[in-house]
């Protein structure tokens, strides 16, 4: 039996931009991550570790960044063998070809340079497709030669399995059944943040340190066991994170002491609220003074956690009724759609209540048009949503 660590997307010297208040702490923590699961391969009784691509953020990252991810592999005493992705891919300037690195490499790290199969155990071949490129519409696992079956048959790719409405055509596309075409026992996939897979031999790890609110099910690597050539391998998540990345919903119907209740209760159960970066995506109307109640909440969530963002851009802070009633005394048109929107909303089972009577005078979208937006997934929120926009806009008019 063999067991190793597949873990991808470490992104080491990320930029932050979209929190670059913390990013030196994001970027600290990135390392403190790979440090982590370095230790649980080892724990775990790995044989080795596969990182498949976009180790680093960029080819730029500086050498500083380099030195202190070289230094943590090296103290890991297992072999760690690394694919280049679209991130760090084998341009003329890769951070791997950069001698600083290339030519002090700790003994146990492996980079893959070519797409030929590397014996790593005895019986034990894994096949590695490196990017050379940022974008490639070419599958990057269709460069490998047949292999016999009487091997472990490990892929190391990083791309995008093609999935309709998942990928696009330009980004590495990976076929679907490229483990079975190729008779691999595994594939490990980089490139997708979120633990995903297809089939019982095709995985994405993830990321094990999440880069953004909008990424849930990452923050692991994935244990691999295989038995011996054919077998289907056990698979176990790690969790590997390190901070944590929050991103909360609310509208403001209830009001702002049910908003402040609702924050508190909820950041009480955090373990560390020191390691939560949060996003608040507030909705609906803020009254006259909700101003200076957010930002003393604000205040109070920015003492607690390692940050916060409360995104207002959904809040309408003007009354919104007698300038939209203007509008459409005005504009037929504006009357119209407001009409249609809210029939629209009844129809999904979410009435806009709060608009008057008057304002929607009207006979509301055909059966057909109704129909064809139901089809397209349409929901009650985009009306509303709508709506805001609109109002809005009548601020401005
Ligand atoms: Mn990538």
């Amino acid at each position: 039996m063999i067991r190793f660590l597949h873990t991808a997307d470490w992104q080491i010297g990320m930029k932050a931009r979209h929190v670059a208040s913390v990013g030196d702490k994001v970027r600290a923590a990135r390392l403190q991550t790979v440090r982590r699961l370095l230790n649980a391969a080892v724990e775990e009784q790995a044989d080795f570790v596969v990182v498949a691509g976009d180790t680093f953020e960029d080819n730029q990252v500086d050498n500083r960044m380099v030195h202190k991810l070289m230094s943590i592999m090296e103290q890991c005493p297992l072999p760690i063998y690394i694919l280049p992705g679209n991130h760090d891919p084998l341009t003329p300037d890769s951070i791997y070809l950069r001698p600083t690195l290339a030519g002090n490499l700790p003994s146990n790290v492996h980079i893959f340079t070519n797409p030929d199969p590397v014996e790593v155990l005895p019986g034990v071949i894994l096949l590695p497709a490196p990017n050379f490129t940022k974008k490639s519409t070419s599958d990057p696992t269709a460069i490998w030669p047949d292999i016999s079956s009487d091997t472990i048959n490990i892929g190391v790719a990083h791309g995008s399995l093609m999935i309709e409405g998942r990928y696009q055509a330009d980004d590495f596309p990976i076929a679907l059944d490229a483990a079975e075409r190729q008779k691999l026992d595994y594939l490990a996939l980089g490139h997708w943040h979120s633990l995903f897979s297809v089939g019982q031999r095709t995985y994405y790890s993830g990321t094990p340190e999440p880069t953004g609110f909008d990424e849930p099910g990452s923050g692991c690597a994935l244990l691999i066991s295989i038995d011996g050539p054919g077998e289907e391998p056990k698979i176990e998540a790690l969790e590997t994170g390190t901070l944590k990345w929050v991103r909360w919903e609310y509208d403001l119907g209830a009001g702002i002491d049910e908003l402040r209740r609702w924050v508190k209760q909820r950041v009480e159960e955090f373990g560390k609220p020191e390691t939560v970066l949060l996003r608040l995506v507030l909705a609906g109307h803020l009254p006259s003074d909700g101003g200076a109640q957010l930002k003393e909440l604000s205040e109070w969530l920015a003492a607690r956690l390692l940050y916060v963002d409360i995104d207002t851009s959904r809040v309408l802070t003007q009354p919104i009724t007698a300038n939209l009633l203007n509008m459409a005394r005005s504009q037929p048109f504006v009357q119209a759609l407001l009409s249609d929107l809210k029939v629209t909303a009844e129809v999904l089972g979410q009435p806009l209540t709060d608009l008057p009577p008057e304002l929607t005078a009207g006979t509301g979208p055909s059966e057909e048009l109704l129909n064809e937006i139901i089809k397209k997934g349409f929901l009650a929120e985009d009306a509303a949503q709508a709506i805001r926009v609109l109002a809005g806009l009548s601020e401005e008019v």
